[in-house]
């Protein structure tokens, strides 16, 4: 059994997919352990995308990530974390496949709908972020 953090980003909030996105997750056997709307401080952004700073999409991923309300969740099962990545798909839409989450939705790699940790330690690192522990309750 292994945990993962995904987030719905604020093009996926808009675009009202956070039910369609969630489903997708469950339809694959996952379990939503938990989830919340929220909106994240720069200092949250900055700390989720601590690895990217110095890149050339730094700035304008901190500031489309703090544009509008997003969905985090914490999401469980077997080989979770590479189960929520294929559900998403690849990270240029361009590139990502029909049926999953990019594939579907998104049409500009700045803007790709959801976040997802790449790995067990991402996801460790990441939870808690945005969940106290009394939080996690699936
Ligand atoms: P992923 O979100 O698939 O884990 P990543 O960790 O490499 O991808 O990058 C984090 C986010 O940064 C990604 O979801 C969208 C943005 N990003 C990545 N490469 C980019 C680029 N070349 N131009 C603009 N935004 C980019
Ligand atoms: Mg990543």
């Amino acid at each position: 059994m292994e945990r993962t953090f995904t987030m719905i980003k604020p093009d996926g909030v808009k675009k009202a997919l956070v039910g369609e996105i969630v489903k997708r997750y469950q339809d694959a056997g996952l379990q939503l352990v938990a989830l919340k709307l929220t909106r994240l401080s720069r200092d949250k952004a900055e700390e989720l995308y601590s690895v990217h700073q110095g890149k050339p999409f730094y700035m304008e991923l901190v500031d489309f990530i703090t544009s509008g309300p997003v969905a985090p969740m914490v999401i469980e099962g077997d080989n979770a974390v590479s189960r929520v990545r294929d559900i998403m798909g690849a990270t240029n839409p361009k590139d990502a496949d029909k049926g999953t989450i990019r594939g579907d939705f998104a049409e500009e790699v700045s803007e790709n709908i959801v976040h997802g940790a790449d790995s067990v330690e991402s996801a460790n690192r990441e939870i808690p972020i945005f969940f106290n522990d009394d939080e996690l309750v699936g």
